[in-house]
């Protein structure tokens, strides 16, 4: 590949005359934005262990009521990103939130789509477009683009849970924004419910439903039997694995983001190949030994971490003798919408 010429060496009143007119030379920069073979990335294999960041999110219960917070979160965000772009990979921002007993976190939409995976605590509900969704431990809930929604809590424990939204592509595209809200009336009847066995959909009068949304919360118990059964009928299956989709269309549950659960076996080494978009690995049941890169991390229960794309993960179960769950979030959607998603072997 040619050594292409520098800014440096074009004289300086050639190169201040193409500033003063907004115009800039292509050539210096040609590799750094369409470098040799693979993306240059500045998403960094970080680990966020639980442990450590509980203890600072319960101290922001202490520091900051709810009035002074609207949503109490701390950002989990990838230095390689900068830490204040909020940002854990390219398209993905990541939250720890904590919402305590009576407690509300008031009613608002917003153009970024969001989902809540809940890591610990009972008794607290989001309600989405007037669905009233439970949020019981390693449960998805989807707040998509647009429909409002509110966090309360009755329990008498600390609830938090994981937020995942497109944030930081949504933002990138200059169209995020929110708009505040009232409290909504809850409705009748529940996704999960409608659509809790597969295959079998509602057909009120012989029409299917047209919901854009049908499905907005995904029990864990669910997607955990649905895992242990697949492990259990094909013993041969390496990669044991869910996706969370949209019941109606069979597609991504969301636009953007991809939400997949994946059960390692008691003892097994996953090898999962690269795969262009970034990926979040956030652990539900087990403890997990995860390479991504030069990195190794050892993730407890309820840790969390991300991999850049284009690199392989491994996965490694860490118990002998029970299996280890765990969801994962990526960009494939946004990938494969943008025609650049790839495997390479
Ligand atoms: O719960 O609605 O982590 O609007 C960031 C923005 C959570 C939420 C976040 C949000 C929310």
């Amino acid at each position: 590949m040619n050594e292409l010429g520098r800014l440096e060496d074009l004289p300086q009143d050639y190169r201040d005359e193409l500033a003063s007119r907004n115009l800039v030379p292509l050539w210096p920069n040609l590799r750094a934005v369409l470098p040799p073979g693979v993306p240059s990335r500045n998403t960094r294999p970080i680990h966020w262990p639980y442990a450590t960041l509980r203890p600072l999110l319960m101290r922001a219960g202490e520091l900051t009521p709810m009035e002074k917070a609207e949503r109490r979160v701390l950002v989990l965000a990838n230095p390689g990103h900068g830490l204040e772009n909020m940002k854990a990979s390219p398209a993905i921002y990541l939250g720890m939130q904590l919402l305590l007993p009576g407690e509300w976190a008031p009613s608002h939409r917003h153009t970024p789509n969001a989902v809540r995976m809940i890591v610990e605590g009972r008794g607290a509900t989001t309600t989405v477009g007037g669905e009233k969704c439970p949020m019981e431990r390693g449960d998805l809930i989807l707040t998509p683009t647009g429909e409002w929604h509110e966090h309360e809590h009755d329990g008498s424990e600390p609830v938090v849970w994981l937020d995942v939204l497109d944030l930081p592509l949504i933002y990138y595209a200059e169209a995020s924004y929110a708009i505040e809200g009232q409290r909504q009336q809850p409705k009748a009847g529940r996704g999960d419910q409608a659509y809790a066995r597969g295959g079998i959909v509602p057909t009120p009068y012989f029409e299917r439903g047209r919901a854009a949304y049908p499905m907005l919360r995904y029990p864990w118990a669910e997607a955990r039997a649905a895992l242990l059964d697949i492990a259990a009928s094909q013993p041969d299956l390496e990669a044991v694995q869910v996706t969370y989709v949209n019941p109606e269309s069979g597609r991504d549950a969301q636009n953007n983001l991809g939400f997949h659960a994946l059960m390692l076996r008691p003892g097994q080494t996953l090898r999962l190949p690269a795969r262009s978009p970034a990926q979040v690995f956030h652990v539900i049941e087990g403890g997990v030994d995860a390479q991504i890169v030069a990195s190794r991390f050892t993730l407890a229960e309820a840790d969390t971490c991300c991999a850049p794309g284009y690199e392989p993960v491994q996965l490694a179960n860490r118990s002998a003798t029970e299996p280890a769950f765990v969801f994962v979030a990526d960009e494939s959607p946004l990938h494969r919408k943008l025609g650049v998603y790839e495997v390479r072997a």
